[in-house]
């Protein structure tokens, strides 16, 4: 190891002991081992191990959970309680013993009983609660509420299944049941007291008050887990809710009558509503299920938050002073008539006061513009599930008209016969935000243009932001060194601190330094791609990763179109001293998404084909890792030198990846969409691959006839490649295969990947340019690490805490 890197290890263990010793440590380990676990040392596998650290580390994490708990109430503080259908937290064994500073006293007590923390820690499931980005999003920003004592809840539900384990069969993608809870949940604290009645169905009797005669009853129990900020001065809760089994839901009558399996029905529908996670990231719309989910998670938690006020408060008219409610996306959305719902049925309110109520607690973020990607639920799916809820939202429909006038004016929230829960949210938030500058303008002109007017500065842009301590302190230890030791510890909650590398952005010791850390990172990952795929890689290479959702909007079909590109033209003149390059690409299909399993197995054809080139193999490999997780994610990310962030510009509400890569001294290739707009003005021009058209060029560009058939045309590069792709080349069994994929760019390509083609290989031919002059690289690199400050989850979460929730922070 560098001396550079080994004092930096050490400092910052010296500070992170103080704690518990390695011996404390040990002793409690070694109890736990006998009295959690029941096993003694030499019996124990490496799941029980995990457990007995787990139940050591979840022991540590108690006392400042219940502290913040007191504290929070002694002081009558605020709460924030942010409400998500998805939370993607990673694995929790490493991350909490880094923010309570226990992580080296952990290593070093196993390491003194001849185990090692990685392998253990390594044994932990992931638990995949969630699609992709926005799921992320609200775990980052969970630990940064822990980590600036910003008193809050998440609130979700605890799927028993997550998001489906992706296989590879032949290239094609089949999705397996996925079963974090298998290995058991050491975190979690069960509240059997927290529970819950959610009402479902019947019918509503209109007397002086409106009654609601509901036919189904599900009770929701809590599963809560301590989020410890970082130096573990203060946690939080995650709280989970889970359908209960309940013993009542079981019909008697029918099973003596000799129906055994019908007697179960209600029990099983009720079991079902959290069963398994919706396996896409865009509205599965009309689906009695998902809307039953989302009420689920929405009424749990808002009678929760409800029954907590009450419980040192009387009066519901202050509930705004005490209260806010963050809705991740329209998922949570019926959260403003089910507030409206409690306050008038229950509490005696008026309406139209009970909706100005929830106006002032409730907050809507949302994450995408695509206005077929916003949720509309049936007016009739919704008589039937909520009957009282749709009554209250006519009204809220009825008052909308009649305060604002004209109803073609967009200000509906019922039309062809769907509720639009965007609208709906909008109408019952304070603050409506995007999630970049860019889409928030979007958001303004597009999505609510008349709402905008009425409400002018309801619409604000809080730009997403990533977590440093799971993704630079946790995933990178490495370069976390190299940054302590170059500028100091506290970095991690002042990422801005990261400036202060600049200094040193011309210095060729910290420059070699910097470029040594990523060579750690590609030893790490080539290590972990051979032991659990099989699959290696060349460590001088240049790593060129794209691990995302896979989607046509956010264009793998390009990178993959350019790969073909670029093995076409090493063979076409194999000594032309090609950087060699390895192709990374990682990411989900939803399991309904033909057009997105299509370019997966085409991914995986063509890494077929080249991977066995000898012609090539310097030069260029493929790389398709399955079941691309948090867990991947933290390999994948710190080994990157580039960062391919390259949507149709306009369709990326944000992207966090992009970030996540930046800060780990990786170059992005980019369009200007999302937050590639800020992160390019942050990071510098002349440090970030631009290409491609920009929002308002795609408009236009949509409405050229034939543009797709023209670009093609005047592209000698891509005719090629689709002329392989046509010929068989990939799919030499099958050379049909791809003929349908090939007609769509020739006559349709919606997502102008071959608009940008061009662009995007040009753009490439900068990045082999760069990479050829090591210590350019480099210094683009760094500066990349050193400008991205302002992406961090923390400075997220304080706009959000002063612009949209008004709570300040309890310590
Ligand atoms: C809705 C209805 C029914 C079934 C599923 C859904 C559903 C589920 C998940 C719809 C959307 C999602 C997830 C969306 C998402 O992850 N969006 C991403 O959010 C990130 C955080 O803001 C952004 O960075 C990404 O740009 C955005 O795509």
């Amino acid at each position: 190891m560098p001396e550079i890197l080994r004092t930096a290890e050490a400092d910052s263990r010296t500070d992170e002991l103080s704690r518990m010793t390695p011996a404390q440590f040990r002793a409690a380990l070694l109890h736990h081992l006998r009295v959690t676990v029941g096993k003694s040392p030499t019996a124990a596998s490496r799941a029980d191990w995990r457990v007995a650290v787990s139940r050591t580390i979840r022991d540590a994490a108690a006392e400042p959970w219940l502290d913040s708990a007191r504290r929070a109430r002694q002081e009558d503080r605020k709460r924030v309680y942010y409400l998500s259908m998805e939370f993607l937290p990673g694995r929790l064994l490493e991350d909490t013993a880094i923010n309570l500073g226990l992580r080296d006293a952990a290593e070093e007590a196993l390491a003194g009983l001849g185990q090692s923390f990685d392998r253990i820690a390594d044994d932990e499931a992931d638990p995949a609660l969630g699609n992709g980005g926005l799921g992320r999003l609200a775990a980052c920003y969970l630990e940064s509420m822990a980590t600036l004592a910003c008193p809050a809840f998440g609130y979700g539900l605890r799927y028993e299944r997550g998001l489906f384990r992706q296989a590879f069969d032949s290239g094609r993608q089949v999705e397996h049941p996925e079963s974090w809870l298998d290995a058991g949940d050491p975190w979690s604290f069960t509240r059997a007291e927290t529970a819950y009645e959610v009402r479902f169905g019947g019918h509503v009797a209109d007397g002086d008050a409106p009654i609601w005669h509901p036919d189904a009853r599900i009770a929701a129990a809590a599963h809560d887990t301590p989020v410890v900020g970082y130096g573990g001065h203060w946690a939080n809760t995650l709280r989970l809710w889970a359908a209960l089994p309940d013993a009542a839901l079981f019909d008697l009558g029918r099973f003596n009558a000799g129906d055994f399996t019908g007697a179960a029905d209600p029990e099983t529908w009720a079991r079902t509503l959290t069963r398994v996670l919706y396996p896409t990231d865009e509205t599965d719309a009309g689906k009695y299920l998902r809307l039953s989910q989302e009420y689920f998670l929405t009424s749990a938690s808002v009678q929760d938050v409800v029954a907590r006020f009450l419980r040192s408060h009387r009066n519901l008219r202050r509930l705004p002073e005490h209260v806010a409610i963050q809705m991740n996306d329209t998922h949570p959305a019926i959260a403003g008539p089910e507030l409206i719902r409690i306050l008038t049925d229950d509490h005696g309110f008026e309406q139209d006061a009970a909706a100005d109520l929830a106006t002032k607690v409730l907050g809507y973020t949302n994450h995408t513009l695509l206005p077929e990607a916003l949720e509309r639920w049936p007016v009739d799916l919704m008589r039937a599930l909520l009957p009282r809820h749709l009554q209250i939202i006519e009204r809220l429909d009825r008052r909308q008209v009649e305060v604002h006038g004209d109803r073609a004016a967009g200000l509906g929230l019922i039309e062809h016969d769907h509720v639009k829960m965007g609208d709906l949210a909008f109408a019952t938030s304070h603050r409506v935000n995007g999630v970049s500058a860019l889409h928030t303008d979007l958001v303004r002109q597009n999505l609510f243009p008349a709402r905008e007017a009425l409400s002018p500065g309801r619409i604000v842009n809080v730009t997403n932001g990533i977590t440093p301590r799971r993704w630079l302190k946790l995933a990178n230890r490495p370069l976390a060194a190299l940054v302590t030791d170059t500028i100091g510890s506290g970095w991690e909650t002042d990422l801005d601190r990261l400036a202060e590398l600049e200094d040193h952005a011309s210095d060729p010791a910290f420059l070699d330094a910097f470029g040594e850390t990523k060579l750690r990172a590609k030893q790490r990952l080539a290590a972990w791609l051979s032991d659990e795929h099989g699959i290696d890689v060349p460590l001088h290479a240049l790593f060129d990763v794209q691990v995302k959702r896979i989607h046509e909007y956010k264009r793998q079909l390009m990178n993959i179109l350019w790969t073909i590109a670029r093995w076409q033209s090493i063979k076409a003149d194999p000594g032309a001293g090609w950087v060699p390059r390895v192709k990374v690409f990682g990411g989900k299909a939803a399991p309904s998404y033909a057009a997105a399993k299509d370019i997966i197995r085409l991914i995986n054809d063509v890494a077929a084909v080249v991977n066995a080139d000898p012609a090539t193999a310097d030069a260029l490999r493929v790389v398709f890792p399955s079941n691309y997780n948090v867990s991947m994610a933290e390999h994948l990310i710190p080994a990157a030198d580039l960062s391919e962030q390259i949507s149709t510009a306009g369709m990326e509400a944000s992207g966090t990846g992009n970030m996540k890569f930046a800060l780990n001294g990786a170059l992005t290739i980019g369009t200007l969409d999302g937050a590639n707009v800020e992160i390019r003005e942050r990071v510098g021009t002349d440090n970030f691959f631009l290409f491609g058209l920009t929002a308002d060029e795609v408009a236009a560009r949509r409405a050229q006839p034939e543009h797709a058939r023209r670009s093609i045309e005047g592209s000698e590069t891509l005719r090629g490649v689709l002329q392989a792709i046509a010929d068989g080349v990939f799919s030499p069994d099958e050379p049909g295969r791809y003929g349908g994929l090939v007609d769509q760019l020739w006559n349709h390509d919606w997502f102008l990947v071959a608009s940008d083609f061009d662009a995007y290989d040009a753009a490439q031919g900068a990045v082999d340019a760069a990479y050829l002059d090591p210590h350019r690289w480099q210094r683009m690199a760094a500066l990349n690490t050193a400008r991205i400050g302002y992406f961090s989850s923390d400075r997220a979460i304080r706009e959000y805490m002063s612009e949209i929730w008004d709570v300040t922070p309890a310590l």
